[in-house]
């Protein structure tokens, strides 16, 4: 297909609005559903229908509207399409061939229809049975000197019944090795909240949108990546709740929103202003704005304010003294000076703070993607506990999750570093005795991978080689690779870089019907509140070759853990059978689960801060230390820049949908630079200039992107911003958050070099 040549023109309108409208029925049209796709759209989130593929965010508790988004509209008319890549296109098409391909024009085949096998003398996928392509991997595994030498990776689009399983299956093989998604995101919100307050989940519910009074949202752009928050704000708002935003770029939805399912607004092309304050803070400046805000609060309650929840640090909590003397460390020039917000700014953020009695604090990417990202989580925690923000309503930490299911894959086992306690209860549930040894993480995943020491890895989903940092080497890395197995919906960049033998195994699709000898089966997912629910697809599978993750999972364990006592084959027709499973190894929140998921809107997981219950060593809420300002390793080199890399509008992580970025007000290309103005001119150069951008490594290896067009853009100085995949070649391996093992993708220290 033609492609355009690129534009940018700032986008003018408010998010949302006809412009979403009209993307939404684009998208169905460009994949050539429009009946049919039209037709799932009014079943998507609906008690009886399927979960919406895109984004974690959870469904309104109490409407009968219409509940999807345009992005989770472009998501499912893309899992809907009527494109197929069937044998023939395999036939047609080397892998080769297919490497040379776009991202986008990989995805643009459509949907795969049947096994294939990587068949190296003629560099082609050919077909392959079902069985044959069991025994394949039944026999790589079994004959490993080491379970560890296996890799399970895991894509948090995988449903509980399927995760479970899969870390079953890990398990009675011999490895804990399940990096995950969740260690590129919110890795450092499942590490850094557990040693705050117990767990590491967000403790919020729908219900408290109707109750708070102040919202903070830091390092998130919820009018593409959740854009089903924005109705939550736009309530917000209406009701007179301040809304601070604090990001680097001015993402249009933050600043004004047109919700595209009010016909009112629409037909007035009227809008809502979104954040009553839009604060412009430097890349990893957030530590810096947080403990700003704690110290105006520590002034205030010195000068007599009560400002603080007295009542509620003395009966919670434990460490205030040890907060309180590490912010005060801070005088204000070097706090505004590393955040590059004014004093008067983060004093009115406190004052608004202060005043409210219920606040949420939101976040996302900006937040957890820097090498301190766990701890930078524990200072949000921080200063929510300093008013007693937990445990009542309209309070609470709301990280924003991105997979629909990856709390869930988290919560069912999906964990390189699982506990004794769930291991025991594995063991006493199946009768086997499971691995114990920690495993890797995505990044560890990598460099086992370059150290020779992988000879399996298995994707449940997911784009891992495209998602991982250091692209060129994880390629290299990947290559090296016994066999390489991907269970996908579509042909993606891990298809055709992969190991000496391949496989791609296609999946029944979360919108499509998924039959079974005992019937039709539903799945269930978690989403960012702890909600569990039933998902049943609507759509006729996109094959009849299809076949479900949950039976591709036992059939797997089955070839390579012969002798296993877990009832694979029993569990691969009926999914109630998982489930008991499941509520026997989690008995704390998952008792009675088939009765409980009967109910039309699911059930609520326990998240103990929400009833004030601290599962933490004392037992109580803990305030924990980050020293210093930074949450990047300084750089002495004065023409370095921070680079952030930002997902468009138009792309589901490694899935581009088109080359624009509407609210960005980008057209027809992703090789872009973000920059301010002045750092374009400090650098002699001028809009629309082609450049090259480096890496700062402290390694010694080259990394480098060519091909970029310098965008002037509303950011702070010395920040820049570019897409991700694309850029993955500039983010070093050895650059992550060592708490979590997530790589620091929004703080990359680049240098521009002539293009
Ligand atoms: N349509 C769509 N929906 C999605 C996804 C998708 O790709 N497309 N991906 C899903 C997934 S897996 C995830 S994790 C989420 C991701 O959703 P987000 O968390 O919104 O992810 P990003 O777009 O990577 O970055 C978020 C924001 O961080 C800001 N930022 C960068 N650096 C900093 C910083 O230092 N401080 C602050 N305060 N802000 C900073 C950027 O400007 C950007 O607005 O969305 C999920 N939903
Ligand atoms: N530089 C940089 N790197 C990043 C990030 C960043 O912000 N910057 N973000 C990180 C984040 S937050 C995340 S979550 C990861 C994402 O990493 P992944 O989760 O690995 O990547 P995705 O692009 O979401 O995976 C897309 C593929 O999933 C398959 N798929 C889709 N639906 C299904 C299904 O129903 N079943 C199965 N089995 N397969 C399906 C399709 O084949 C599709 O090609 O990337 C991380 N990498
Ligand atoms: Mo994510």
């Amino acid at each position: 297909m033609a492609r355009q040549k690129l534009r940018f023109k700032p986008y003018a309108h408010p998010a949302g609005g006809w412009g979403a409208a009209a993307a939404t029925a684009k998208a169905l049209m460009q994949e050539s559903v429009l009946t049919k796709g039209s037709r799932a759209l009014l079943s998507m989130n609906q008690p009886g229908g399927f979960k919406c593929p895109s984004c974690a965010w959870p469904d309104a508790h109490c409407t009968k509207k219409l509940e999807f988004c345009e992005n989770g509209a472009k998501a499912l008319a893309h899992e809907a399409t009527k494109f197929r890549a069937h044998r023939d296109f395999f036939a047609r098409h080397s892998v080769t061939e297919m490497a040379a391909q776009s991202d986008y024009w990989l995805e643009k085949q459509g949907r795969l229809t049947e096994p294939m096998r990587y068949d190296a003398a003629t560099d082609h996928y050919v077909p392959v049975s079902w069985d044959d392509a069991f025994a394949l991997i039944g026999q790589h595994l079994r004959t490993l000197e080491d379970p560890n030498q296996a890799e399970f990776y895991t894509s948090g689009r995988t449903p509980n019944e399927a995760a479970f399983l899969y870390a079953i299956l890990g398990r009675a093989f011999g490895t804990n090795n399940f990096p995950d998604c969740s260690n590129m995101c919110h890795a450092p919100t499942s590490r850094g909240l557990p040693p705050s307050i117990g767990i590491g989940k967000g403790t919020c519910v729908m219900e408290d949108w109707d109750h708070t009074q102040a919202i903070f949202i830091l390092g998130q752009n919820p009018g593409t990546n959740s854009p089903r928050m924005m109705s939550n704000l736009v309530e917000a708002r209406k009701r007179g709740v301040p809304i601070i935003a604090v990001n680097p770029m001015p993402e249009r939805a933050l600043i004004e929103f047109t919700e595209p399912q009010d016909v009112i607004q629409m037909a007035r092309f009227g809008h809502t202003d979104i954040a009553s304050d839009f604060l412009q803070i430097r890349i990893g400046g957030d530590l810096a704005f947080l403990k700003g805000m704690m110290r105006a609060l520590f002034e205030r309650d010195a000068a007599g304010e009560g400002v603080l929840d007295h009542d509620f640090i003395r009966d919670h909590t434990s460490g205030l003294d040890a907060l309180r003397a590490d912010v005060m460390a801070h005088d204000w020039p070097e706090l505004v000076e590393a955040c590059g917000l004014p004093e008067a700014k983060i004093r009115e953020c406190a004052d608004i703070y202060a005043k409210s009695d219920a606040t949420m604090i939101a976040y996302g990417m900006g937040i957890t993607q820097h090498q301190r990202g766990t701890e930078l989580v524990q200072q949000i925690s921080n200063l929510l506990l300093l008013r007693g923000n937990y445990g009542k309503p309209g309070a609470g930490i709301v990280p924003v999750r991105g997979h629909s299911n990856v709390q869930g894959d988290r919560t069912v086992g999906i964990n390189e570093a699982p506990t004794e306690a769930y291991l025991d209860r594995v063991r006493d549930a199946f009768g086997f005795e499971p691995a114990r040894a920690p495993g890797h993480h995505a990044v560890e995943t990598v460099a086992a991978m370059e150290a020779g020491t992988v000879r399996v890895f298995i994707g449940l989903g997911g784009n891992f080689v495209r998602a991982v940092p250091d692209t060129d080497r994880a390629y290299r890395a990947m290559r090296s690779v016994g066999l390489t197995v991907g269970i996908a919906t579509k042909l993606n960049r891990g298809h055709v870089v992969h190991g000496h033998e391949a496989l791609i195994l296609p999946v029944i699709a979360r919108s499509e019907v998924l039959a079974t000898a005992k019937g039709e089966q539903f799945v269930t997912i978690e989403d960012a509140m702890a909600n569990v629910t039933a998902s049943r697809g609507v759509l006729e599978p996109a094959s009849p070759d299809l076949i479900g993750e949950v039976e591709i999972v036992c059939r797997i364990a089955q070839a390579a853990v012969p002798d296993s006592p877990v009832k694979w084959a029993e569990y691969a027709q009926d999914y109630d059978l998982i489930r008991d499973k499941i509520a026997e190894v989690f008995p704390e929140i998952y008792t009675d689960f088939n009765t409980r998921i009967q109910q039309p809107m699911g059930f609520h997981l326990e998240v103990p801060p929400r009833q004030r219950i601290w599962n933490t060593p004392d037992g109580r809420a803990n305030f924990l230390i980050l020293p210093g300002l930074e949450v990047n390793d300084p750089v002495a080199d004065p023409t370095m820049l921070r680079l952030a890399t930002i997902r468009s509008h138009d792309q589901f992580n490694t899935t581009v949908y088109s080359d624009n970025d509407r609210y960005r007000g980008i057209r027809g290309g992703r090789m872009v630079l973000f920059m301010n103005a002045e750092d374009i001119a400090a650098n002699g150069l001028s809009e629309g200039a082609e450049i090259a951008l480096e890496t700062i490594s402290t390694d010694g290896e080259p990394r480098r992107v060519e091909g970029l067009s310098v965008v002037r853009y509303s950011l702070p100085r010395g920040a820049v911003a570019g897409y991700y995949p694309e850029l993955n070649p500039l983010l070093p391996l050895y650059y992550f958050d060592p708490l979590s093992g997530t790589p620091a993708a929004k703080s990359i220290p680049v240098r521009i070099v002539a293009g």
